[in-house]
């Protein structure tokens, strides 16, 4: 059988409970996830958009979607991807594909500053600010990287964010080769994205070329594995077509274990070379970064625990989890235990790094842990979160790990990722597990042949697992992060004196239309519910800037500003100036208002933008009538 066939017999032939039909259950789960009008929740949930290229921000235990963080797409409902500035962090992409959110950290703790999330699609990696949950950079493409999936991983003080390339191609980006001689030709790398401490703004350190494995999940190490980083791999068999079939030949893939800090070193002590700009690490020249570990079969999630011993794999076609003894793995490294070597990167001897395959069922994709001994995985195949113990465990144990699974809880149906609050972290909250579902298999109202994810709420407090309630998302969330909601702070209003943009407007005096040649200036400043100036008098052949500012200091007193027939739309919150710039090229009258509903009298705010023909309308628009501003 195919593995796509086996996963389709599979997933047919599991049946998954319904919800209890027991009353006494049901009001207790309700109450468990109820937020009562007027009450909050008590955790943010920030979900990856998958290729809505969005954040999804909801409340844990409510389920409840509250607000959206546009990152790689254009988002009218906030105006991100209009004004100048959102629209030169997308460049020329209107999407992407957001994987695997990581909140910044500082001790293994998150510190509440920055969400940072990748792009699988367009190779880029972007930080949300936790002050305004906005997007405030995006960085790249980033240079030698195709296919930013294994991402993004955060040490355990935000040195690096690290990623490593889901595709191979011939490198530098731009060479060409025929995919027949992809082994020869393609490679893969492994990236170092240097993060301010202070600022959070990201660059590219250094990478590690590797050979042309598709590097898939993988996470930091903390504790004793502090300093190394892990990725699993598909296709260590290197095909490059049919890979359904040509890339799940070997019981076991190649994993990546990384000494990232060796890394930093080498390239400190010039031992890189440079490709397009990067400084390249060629791990066979430098020893000690790379190494390789076989895990089975066709891996894909690789989750460092929060004692940082212990490093767990899912087998999608294997009906286990692998866990690796990090001390073990140093031992091996020490020793040279070694069961060979490929393009002179040394692999682990499996049977001397492995502490043992716990059989948790079948299609173990992602595992969480609640730092109380306990991991979790999401099972694929199985459709359920299976519980199990995490090393050390009884000789009984040792002899038959069916003993070291705890519980299961049926989902509905394919769990992908799952989510424990706190999990990648020395300090996990525990408490709630989300399952983010592949399918949602009608279990809503109809709404047509596409039907969005799920996500089911699993209380892991107790001993067994308990499903409390389940809601539905856009496409796709792949992971998310739990952040208790007193550990961020955001900020209500922008503060006037903290508004830096040199045409920003705070009164009436400095507001106006100024002409330069062809270049037309306006600053307009938008107040409940007018704007000033309320008339733009430009001509054909003119280049406009627009400035708004929002001279509000009062919170979600928010001001848009939508102009007819041009494809701009802004929105300005409070104490916040935002810049759109076009070239006219049609004559007209073209009316803008405010789009976000500030007052009874939101509907009044708007004002005209006035093109005439060149040579005509009022000296201020370089015509030869009297001025029109008044
Ligand atoms: S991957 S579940 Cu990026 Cu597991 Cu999607
Ligand atoms: Cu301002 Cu509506």
């Amino acid at each position: 059988m195919t593995a796509l066939a086996i996963i389709i017999t599979a997933v047919s032939l599991v049946g998954c409970g319904k919800s209890s039909t027991n009353q006494a259950d049901r009001t207790a789960n309700a109450l468990a996830s109820y937020v009562a009008p007027g009450e909050k929740d008590e955790y943010y949930l920030f979900y990856s958009g998958g290729h809505s290229g969005q954040v999804f921000v909801a409340g844990i235990p409510s389920l409840r979607h509250i607000s959206t963080i546009p990152v790689f797409a254009p988002y009218p409902g906030t105006g991100y991807g209009f004004d100048e500035e959102s629209k030169k962090m997308l460049g020329n992409f209107t999407w992407g594909d957001v994987h695997h959110p990581g909140l910044s950290q500082t001790n293994s703790k998150y510190d509440g500053r920055w969400l940072f999330v990748n792009d699988n699609a367009n190779n880029r990696i972007a930080r949300i600010d936790l002050k305004d949950f906005k997007t405030h950079q995006i960085l790249g493409p980033i240079r030698n990287s195709v296919g930013n999936h294994g991402s993004s991983f955060i040490t355990e003080n935000s040195e690096y964010i690290l990623c490593a390339t889901r595709f191979s191609v011939p490198l530098p980006k731009g060479r060409v080769a025929d995919p027949n001689d992809y082994e020869k030709e393609f490679n893969g790398m492994v990236s170092g994205i240097k993060v301010d401490p202070q600022t959070g703004e990201m660059k590219v350190g250094w990478q590690i070329l590797t050979p042309p494995f598709d590097w898939d999940l993988g996470s930091t190490g903390k504790g004793p594995s502090s300093g190394w980083a892990f990725w699993t791999s598909y296709n260590t068999e290197m095909a490059h077509d049919t890979l359904e079939v040509n890339a799940t030949q070997k019981d076991r893939d190649l994993c990546a274990i990384v000494n990232w800090r060796a890394a930093e070193k080498a390239v400190a002590d010039g031992k890189a070379e440079m490709m397009d700009g990067v400084p390249i690490i060629d791990p066979a020249k430098v020893p000690g970064v790379l190494y390789f570990v076989p895990i089975g079969k066709s891996p894909h999630g690789m989750d460092v625990d929060p004692t940082g011993k212990w490093v767990v794999a899912g087998g999608k076609l294997q009906p286990a989890t692998t866990v690796l003894n990090f001390e073990k793995v140093q031992a091996a490294i020490n020793n040279k235990t070694f069961e060979g070597e490929f393009r002179g990167i040394p692999i682990l001897k499996y049977e001397a790094v492995v502490e043992g395959e716990v059989p948790v069922g079948l299609g173990p994709l992602h595992t969480q842990y609640d730092g109380k001994g306990n991991a979790y995985t999401s099972m694929f195949i199985d459709s359920c979160i299976v519980k199990w113990k995490l090393p050390p465990w009884s000789d009984a144990e040792k002899k038959d790990l069916t003993k070291a699974v705890l519980d299961k809880v049926p989902a509905h149906f394919s769990t992908g990722h799952l989510v424990v609050a706190g999990s990648d972290t020395a300090h996990p909250y525990g408490k709630w597990c989300v399952a983010m579902n592949k399918l949602s298999a009608g279990r809503h109202i109809n709404v047509g042949p596409a039907q969005p994810e799920s996500s089911q709420l699993i209380d892991i407090s107790g001993d067994k697992m308990k499903m409390i309630a389940e809601s539905y998302t856009e496409p796709e969330p792949h992971f998310a992060q739990i952040l208790k909601v007193t550990d961020v702070q955001p900020t209500e209003v922008y503060p006037k004196d903290e508004n830096k943009d040199p045409n920003a407007v705070w009164e009436k005096a400095q507001s106006g239309v100024t002409r330069n040649g062809n270049q037309v200036d306006a600053k307009l400043m938008a107040i409940r519910s007018r704007y000033n100036p309320d008339r733009i008098d430009a001509q054909v052949g003119d280049e406009l800037t627009v400035h708004v500012t929002n001279v509000e200091q009062t919170r979600d007193m928010i001001h848009g500003f939508g102009l007819i027939e041009h494809n701009i739309n802004m929105v300005i919150d409070p104490g916040e100036t935002k810049t759109f710039r076009i070239k006219l090229t049609k004559p007209g009258v073209f009316p803008f208002y405010c789009t976000n509903f500030c007052s009874a009298l939101h509907q009044e705010m708007q004002g005209y933008l006035v093109v005439w023909e060149p040579g005509e309308g009022p000296s201020s628009a370089g015509g030869g009538g009297s001025t029109a501003q008044k």
